[in-house]
């Protein structure tokens, strides 16, 4: 991370100039877990947003997973629409509360959990920076209560090593037949790369994902005098807000 010679308080600035530049969600130096939040279409995503090098969203809507420099483990299958299916939402078209007109990821009552391995040569040279899934539904069980279960999200670094791991709990809706309010995204941040991420229901082994997504944003790419740029106007942007803030005081 480069450093600024200002110390914490041009960090602040540093994130607020980010944060106006409309860079994404900043891949931090530490990996971060993201969610499990509602989703209902691309737009619900925190990795919605302009800076990516690469970006690519699998929807699944044209039967396979096939966007570059990614592989899932065996045994998931594509469902095609059906009272079943259980896709995003708004794939087909509606958001309507109903995703029986899309497609989704399923582990054909086979799989408790699906591995998506990136592919840097695939990819440009680079891991993505930021990887995500959308949970979207569970129906027989193993153990527990029917059409119910914890989520949970781990990911991989560049060597293989643990990023971390994040749960949902007790996620369903007492449903199969394809209702989108549950539907909940999963996703990880990391600036180093992530080389792959695992979603996984340890009760069930009839249960749904959609909407693959991963990018790549190069956190390391600004060059020193930028930096300095950038420092400058952090310095400034918390300058104007503290006179802002003290001439406020006096009205
Ligand atoms: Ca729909
Ligand atoms: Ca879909
Ligand atoms: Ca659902």
């Amino acid at each position: 991370m480069t450093t600024c010679p200002y110390g914490r308080t041009m960090l602040v600035g540093l994130v607020a100039v980010a944060g106006l530049m409309g860079l994404p969600w900043q891949a931090q130096t530490a990996p971060t877990f993201l969610g499990p939040t509602p989703y209902l279409s691309f737009v619900d995503s925190p990795f919605n947003v302009s800076g990516f090098t690469y970006f690519y969203l699998e929807t699944f809507e044209d039967g396979v997973l096939n966007t570059p420099g990614a592989t899932a483990s065996p045994g998931w299958t594509v469902l095609n629409p059906d009272v079943f299916t259980d896709s995003v939402d708004g794939d087909d078209g509606t958001i309507d509360g109903s995703g029986t007109s899309g497609r989704s990821f399923y582990s054909s009552g086979s799989q408790t959990s699906v591995t998506i391995t990136f592919n840097a040569a695939a990819l440009g040279g680079n891991l993505p920076t930021h990887a995500g899934i959308v949970w979207t539904d569970v129906g027989n069980v193993l153990s527990g209560t029917s059409e119910f279960g914890d989520v949970t999200l781990s990911a991989l670094d560049a060597m293989s090593l643990p990023l971390g791991s994040l749960t949902g709990t007790t996620l369903g809706d007492g449903t199969v037949s394809g209702a989108t309010a549950e539907d909940r995204f999963f996703g990880v941040t990391n600036a180093a790369g992530i080389l792959s991420i695992t979603i996984s229901m340890n009760n069930s082994i009839d249960w749904e994902v959609d909407h693959l997504q991963y990018g790549f944003a190069d956190q390391t790419a600004v060059p020193e005098p930028a930096t300095l740029t950038l420092c400058g106007l952090g310095t400034l942007a918390l300058l104007g807000y503290n006179w802002r803030r003290k001439k406020g005081a006096q009205l």
